[in-house]
């Protein structure tokens, strides 16, 4: 039985050798160099070419390569019986929390004006709020967004999150639901992105939403770049409805040399990099999933395909 690698854009050659450190007896193959197709029962996927993965008639089940399986749900030619999990760990958890902060505190500090100032010699003191001057609103309660919205509150932020389903989280006010949505929105400064891309969550980071958080706020997004309508953004900084974005995911990646989003004073953007999935520090689980499916048990993270995360 083989465990199958799909991921155009990756270097596998540590995937490889990280999950035969584990166990040797792994067969493995990577996409497309494939021995025989009847023998992958298991693959781990990022952004693999749709349509390949109903070539292969014993697929148990895929994994994402990283946390998002919206790469996988999205390819309508996965079948029914194929079930899907994605990654999730403390490592991924840490360079969230760390990125979130960074771009937080760059914002809060004025450091995004200091630093193009830089570039005039430009001598000019700016005030900044203090944590507790500063509304911070969390979309995504999860894996990522919950561990989060908890540091900033502990950091001394005011925290708001909101999520499907209602939470507790010490130090955090609690939304759910799109009912909630307007009063979760009231009020915050800095509006945070960790939604998982579904039906439901595509294109929420547009007009509407940015003429209820405060005026001259920032959004950082660090989910997918298609809940973001990207026209809506540049017309909401162009307006003054928005102060600033901070973006770490887009729609077309690599983001295109002519996107309007390139040299905007006003828009920090990084290459996908919050947080990166670690071959050594996930290849356990991947071995447990690969071992669970050919076993016929339930798997670890697993993804519902009805709610689309
Ligand atoms: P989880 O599935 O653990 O959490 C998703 C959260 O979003 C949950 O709190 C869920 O609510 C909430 N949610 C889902 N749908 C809705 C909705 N319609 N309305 C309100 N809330 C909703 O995901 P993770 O935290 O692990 O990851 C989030 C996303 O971050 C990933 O899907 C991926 O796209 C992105 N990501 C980006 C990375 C980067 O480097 N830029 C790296 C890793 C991930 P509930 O709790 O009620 O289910
Ligand atoms: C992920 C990502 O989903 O890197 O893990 O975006």
């Amino acid at each position: 039985m083989s465990l199958l690698f799909i991921a155009p854009d990756r270097d596998l050659s540590s995937w490889e050798s990280a999950i035969q450190d584990i166990d040797p007896n792994i067969e493995i193959d990577i996409w497309p160099a494939i021995k025989d197709k009847e023998r992958v029962q298991f693959a781990v996927c990022w952004n693999h070419p749709q349509h390949l993965l109903d070539g292969f008639p014993n697929l148990k089940a895929v994994s994402s390569l990283g946390a998002g399986a919206d790469h996988l749900l999205s390819d309508e030619s996965l079948p029914e019986s194929v079930d899907i999990c994605r990654v999730v760990s403390p490592s991924l958890v840490q360079q969230m929390k760390e990125y979130i902060l960074a771009a937080v505190l760059n914002i809060q500090r004025n450091f995004v004006q200091y630093i193009r100032q830089n570039d005039q010699r430009k001598w000019q003191p700016h005030n900044h709020p203090s944590p507790q001057e500063l509304q911070v609103g969390v979309m995504g309660l999860g894996e990522l967004g919950k561990p989060t919205a908890k540091q900033l509150a502990q950091l001394g932020y005011e925290v708001s999150g909101w999520s499907r389903s209602a939470k507790e989280i010490e130090g955090v006010t609690t939304f759910a639901k799109t009912e909630e949505l307007h009063p979760f929105l009231n009020n915050t400064h800095i509006l945070i992105c960790l939604l998982p891309l579904t039906e439901e969550t595509k294109g929420i980071l547009n007009l509407d939403i940015f003429k209820q958080i405060d005026e001259r706020g920032w959004i950082i997004n660090a989910a997918r770049g298609e809940h973001l309508v990207d026209e809506d953004l540049i017309y909401a900084l162009d307006s003054n409805i928005l102060q600033g974005a901070w973006l770490d995911v887009f729609s077309e990646e690599p983001l295109p040399d002519k996107h309007a989003f390139w040299n905007r004073n006003n828009v920090i953007i990084t290459p996908h990099v919050a947080s990166i999935t670690k071959p050594d520090e996930v290849a356990d689980q991947i071995v447990e999933n690969y071992k669970r499916a050919l076993s016929g048990l339930e798997l670890n993270h697993k993804v519902n395909r009805e709610l689309g995360y």
